[in-house]
Order: C-alpha cells, then sequence, then structure tokens
C-alpha cells in the first residue's frame, strides 16, 4: 500500500527529475531517492543529460560508504519504471536486482518498447517488493513529451506568441515589415528571461521563412543556462537562399524546403508546400531526433499548427498596450485542456502576462 510518506519521497524524486529539464530530451525525466528503513534519504540521482547516467545508478552512486549497509533494507523511489535492457548504460533493473533493497516505489510505468513492464517484472523475480503507480498523473504531465514521443513517434509540440491586448502580434502594416527591418517587440524586458526557459525546454524551435527574413530573429537561450535548441527553418516556398546572419553561428539549424539544393542549413529536411504538416512533424522525430519543439511563429506558421491540429501546448504572453492594427495573432482554439493541480496556468513578468494552455485530449488527472 502506498502511503502519504512515498508520496512525499516520490515528490522528492519528482524534483530532482526536473533538474535534467534542458538536457535529458530525448530522454525522459527520471529522478531517484534512496531511504533507508529509519526514513533517512541516503542516496539521491537525477539522469543528468541524454546520454549520461540513469537517475537509479546516480542515487546508488551517491550513497556514502557509511550507508551501504542500510542498503538492504533500504526503500527506492524512482519516478519511471527502472529499465531492464543495456542501452547507453547499464539495465537499472539489474543493477537493483543486485543491491536487492526491500522495496521499491515505481511513479510510471516506462511505456518504451524496449522497457514496457520487463523492468518491475524483473525486480519482483528477484523477490524485491514493488509497487507503482505513486503520483502518476503529476509524472504524466512532467513526462508528456516523452509519452506522447513513444506513443506517437511525433515531437511534442508548443506554440508560442506574444499579443497586445486587443490582439495583434505585430503593430507595423504589412508595407512597413520588410526583410531586415528587425523584430517587433510586444513583451518587455521582464519576460525575456521566462521566453528562454520556455525555448531551452525543447530540442527545436521552429520559425517561418518570412519571420526568419523580417524579424531576423536569434533564437537564443542566453539568459538560462543551457544548450540552444536546433533552428527549424519552415521555407517550403524557398525564400531562404543564403544564410542568414543571425543563424551563422548556430550549431544546428535544420532548413526545412523542397529543394535540397537550396538547403542553406546544417542539416535539410524535404517537405514540399501543400504536403501534411504531421508529415514534416514525422520526419523532423525520426530523421532529426526532435522530441519537441516551440513554434515562434509567424503567424502564417502558428495558424497552419492550429488548423491542421497539430500541437499539444500553446503559451501565449498578452502585453497590456492596445496596438489597434498590424498582423493580428491567431485564434485561441474555443477548448483548451486544464493544467494539472499545482501547475500555474497563467502569471505576470513586469507588465506582460502569459498564460499556459493544453490541447483537449491531453488530461492528466
Ligand atoms: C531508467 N532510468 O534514468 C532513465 C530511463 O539511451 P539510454 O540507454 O539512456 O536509454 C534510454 C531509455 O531508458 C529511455 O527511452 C527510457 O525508456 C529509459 N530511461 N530509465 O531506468 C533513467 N532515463
Ligand atoms: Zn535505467
Amino acid at each position: 500500500m502506498l502511503t502519504s510518506a512515498d508520496e512525499a519521497f516520490m515528490r522528492h524524486a519528482m524534483e530532482l527529475a526536473a533538474r535534467g529539464q534542458y538536457a535529458a530530451a530525448p530522454n525522459p525525466l527520471v529522478g531517484c531517492v534512496i531511504v533507508s528503513e529509519d526514513g533517512t534519504v541516503i542516496g539521491e540521482g537525477w539522469h543528468r543529460a541524454h546520454g549520461a547516467g540513469h537517475a537509479e545508478a546516480e542515487a546508488y552512486a551517491s550513497v556514502s560508504k557509511a550507508d551501504r549497509d542500510l542498503l538492504a533494507r533500504s526503500t527506492w523511489y524512482v519516478t519511471l519504471e527502472p529499465c531492464n535492457h543495456v542501452g547507453k548504460t547499464p539495465a537499472c533493473a539489474g543493477l537493483i536486482e543486485q543491491v536487492a533493497p526491500k522495496r521499491v516505489v515505481i511513479g510510471l510505468m516506462d511505456p518504451n518498447p524496449r522497457v514496457k513492464g520487463g523492468g518491475m517484472l524483473r525486480l519482483q523475480q528477484a523477490g524485491i517488493e514493488v509497487e507503482s503507480g505513486c503520483l502518476e498523473d503529476a509524472l504524466r504531465f512532467q513526462n508528456r513529451r516523452f509519452l506522447w514521443n513513444m506513443e506517437q513517434s511525433r515531437p511534442w509540440v508548443v506554440l508560442k506568441w506574444a499579443e497586445s491586448a486587443d490582439g495583434f502580434m505585430d503593430g507595423r502594416s504589412e508595407a512597413d515589415r520588410v526583410p531586415g527591418s528587425g523584430g517587433f517587440a510586444i513583451t518587455g524586458a521582464e519576460a525575456q528571461r521566462l521566453t528562454h526557459h520556455w525555448r531551452a525546454l525543447e530540442t527545436g524551435i521552429a520559425v517561418g521563412a518570412q519571420t526568419a527574413l523580417i524579424d531576423e530573429p536569434k533564437l537564443t537561450v542566453r539568459l538560462v543556462d543551457a544548450a540552444s535548441p536546433a533552428v527549424v527553418l519552415l521555407d517550403p516556398s524557398g525564400l531562404i537562399t543564403e544564410a542568414l546572419p543571425t543563424m551563422q553561428d548556430r550549431e544546428a539549424v535544420i532548413h526545412v524546403s523542397a529543394d535540397p539544393g537550396q538547403s542553406i542549413g546544417s542539416v535539410h529536411c524535404a517537405w514540399d508546400i501543400g504536403e501534411d504538416l504531421d508529415k514534416l512533424l514525422a520526419s523532423l522525430y525520426t530523421d532529426h531526433e526532435l522530441s519537441s519543439i516551440l513554434v515562434e511563429g509567424g503567424a502564417t506558421v502558428l495558424n497552419a499548427f492550429l488548423h491542421a491540429d497539430c500541437w499539444n501546448e500553446i503559451k501565449r504572453w498578452t502585453a497590456p498596450r492596445d496596438l489597434h492594427s498590424g498582423l493580428k495573432a491567431p485564434v485561441l482554439p474555443a477548448s483548451c485542456g486544464r493544467m494539472p493541480q499545482g501547475e500555474a496556468s497563467r502569471g505576470t513578468e513586469g507588465p506582460d502576462t502569459w498564460e499556459h494552455f493544453l490541447h483537449p485530449r491531453h488530461v492528466f488527472e
């Protein structure tokens, strides 16, 4: 039976898991807490980065020599079912089997076909008491990108934009929106750090060719300590014919266009105007290993994702001033899913308000 103490330790493991938020993808966020029989935490670990040690191995390595004797009667709290495959690291279920603790509490079962119940079964067969489903809803939310990847073989898609109080994304007229004219600032300086955090959470940032040429956005994450996501330049009409100055230092630019011959990116992704967006998403996931993308605009691109129903989350800034005219912001879908309990769905940074919406198909409680 799961107790409130179990939930408290699992919550702690979940907080540890979150520390991998900028680097674990495409792997899930996983945390592990090892607790001695008297309720003392003797080990903590989390999956820091793709290719790095798994949470269980990290937690085990953190147990001091003096506490090793306590392991035999310990309980392990793992936010995700321990893996039973030798991948980039040895199987965690094998490690736990060797240590042979008294009990293992699993948050969420791992839907990865290479694991999928096999890790839990191995522990049970070794005579370890195993319980699963501790804080499952909250953990499904924390690992929503990974779960969607496993179920759909598509990246998790976050649409992001900023609009004025009266619903415009850009206050300039069409005639003034010419290449090189620069971005139109809607939000104030206070909003920047959170925007960089949002970028760093995803593996790619997608932007339409028009916006790339007019606004010349840098799409960096410099205000947070994270690696820059790949830029996905959506250019099915082939508007971009030479490297963009703002993206020259960028390691990964995926140029999405019909003609591989004119690619200016570090990689090319073939996609023609009129083809399904879902086909593009399948390719970004399978061929380009993007497990999530933040779609930053412009309006045409955001509307295309909304109309094709190819999105999972929306993050929207609203500034207090009116613009009266200009480029209309996308219209928020009539029904959006609720954020799970305990997760903020709106906030403010300086004068600006942000809101966070989920696709109605996603229900986390
Ligand atoms: C765990 N603990 O901390 C993580 C797990 O590429 P690899 O070899 O690191 O394996 C990644 C897969 O292992 C990943 O898709 C997921 O199924 C599981 N992740 N499992 O026991 C961890 N990160
Ligand atoms: Zn593992």
